[in-house]
C-alpha cells in the first residue's frame, strides 16, 4: 500500500505510514535492515506512551531549541531511520537552527551515506556532511567513529536521533552538548544526553522546529535560562512514570 492509500481515518494511520515510510527506505538502500527492528522497538514504546508528546518530552523539545539556537557549531546527524521517516523535517530544523547535516551511520557504508545525502538534498539540503569522513570520535572503532572533522567532530551541540549507547557516551566523553531523541527512556543515550527527548522522532523534529521559530529574537541570556532551568533526569522520570502508570486503551492494532 503506498502512503495515499492508507485511509486517514484509519485508527493507526500514523503507524502505518511511518512503517510504509521505514519499509520504502530499505527498499531504496538508505535504511539498513537492522532499522525495521528498531522501529518496531520505537513502536512498541509509543505505543505505550499513549503516542503523544509528553508535556515533558514538548518542555525537552523547546529545551533543544533554545541549545540549538545558543550553538556556535550545531550539527544534526542523520541515520538510515531518520532519512526514511523525516527528511524534509530534518532539513527544515537544519534551516531554522543553522546547524549542519552530517550522515552518520552505525551500520556504516559509503554507498548508504551516498544515497541518505543525495536523498537529503531531493528534499530541499544544500550542504551534507559526511562523505568527507576525515575525523573520528575516539574510543570507537573506525567505521563506527567516523565523522567529519568540520562537521560532528567540530560540533558543539549534536542532535543524535535513535543513537546506539556506545556513540553517545563517546560523544558525550568529547564534550559535546548532546540532544538525543528516543522514544525508550531506558535506553543508554538519552540516559547519557544533556537533552533527553523522549518522543517519536517524527513528532520531535517538527516541534523542536516550532520552538525554534518560536524562540528565534529571543536574547541569549534568556535562551541559556531555558537550558538552564531544564532538569534531564526529571524528564527521563517522567516518561518512564508514563509508560509504567498509562491507562491501556484499547486501540485497534
Ligand atoms: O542507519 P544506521 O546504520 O545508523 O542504523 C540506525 C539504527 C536505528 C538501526 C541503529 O542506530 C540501531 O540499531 O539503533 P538501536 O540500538 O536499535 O536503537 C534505536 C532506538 O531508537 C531504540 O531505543 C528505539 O526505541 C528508538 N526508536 C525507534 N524508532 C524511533 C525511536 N525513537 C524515536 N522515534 C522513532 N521513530
Amino acid at each position: 500500500m503506498t502512503e495515499p492509500e492508507i485511509p486517514e481515518d484509519h485508527p493507526r494511520y500514523a503507524s502505518l505510514v511511518t512503517r510504509h515510510r521505514i519499509e520504502a527506505g530499505v527498499e531504496a538502500g538508505i535504511t539498513s535492515r537492522q532499522g525495521l527492528i528498531a522501529q518496531g522497538r520505537g513502536e512498541a514504546f509509543d505505543y505505550l506512551l499513549g503516542e503523544r508528546t509528553l508535556p515533558s518530552a514538548d518542555a525537552a523539545e523547546r529545551t533543544a531549541a533554545a541549545a540549538l539556537l545558543l550553538a556556535d557549531h550545531p550539527v544534526l546527524s542523520v541515520n538510515g531511520n531518520v532519512a526514511a521517516l523525516a527528511p524534509a523535517e530534518t532539513v527544515e530544523l537544519a534551516d531554522a537552527v543553522d546547524a549542519d547535516l552530517e550522515v552518520n551511520l552505525f551500520n556504516h557504508t559509503e554507498e548508504r551515506v551516498r544515497r541518505i545525502a543525495d536523498h537529503l538534498r531531493e528534499h530541499g539540503a544544500n550542504e551534507v556532511k559526511g562523505l568527507a569522513a576525515d575525523g573520528e570520535i575516539p574510543g570507537l572503532e573506525h567505521a563506527r567513529g567516523t565523522v567529519d572533522a568540520d562537521g560532528i567532530e567540530a560540533a558543539d551541540v549534536v542532535v543524535v536521533p535513535l543513537e546506539d549507547g556506545d556513540r553517545a557516551e563517546a560523544l558525550d566523553a568529547m564534550g559535546k552538548t548532546e540532544i538525543v531523541i528516543d522514544l525508550n527512556p531506558g535506553s543508554r543515550s538519552p540516559q547519557t544526553a544533556d537533552i533527553p527527548i523522549i518522543d517519536n522522532l517524527i513528532r520531535a523534529v517538527p516541534n523542536v522546529t516550532v520552538h525554534a521559530r518560536e524562540l528565534a529574537d529571543e536574547p541569549p541570556a534568556d535562551l541559556q535560562a531555558i537550558v538552564d532551568a531544564f532538569d534531564a533526569e526529571e524528564a527521563l522520570a517522567a516518561a518512564e512514570a508514563a509508560i509504567r502508570e498509562g491507562t491501556f486503551s484499547t486501540r485497534d492494532s
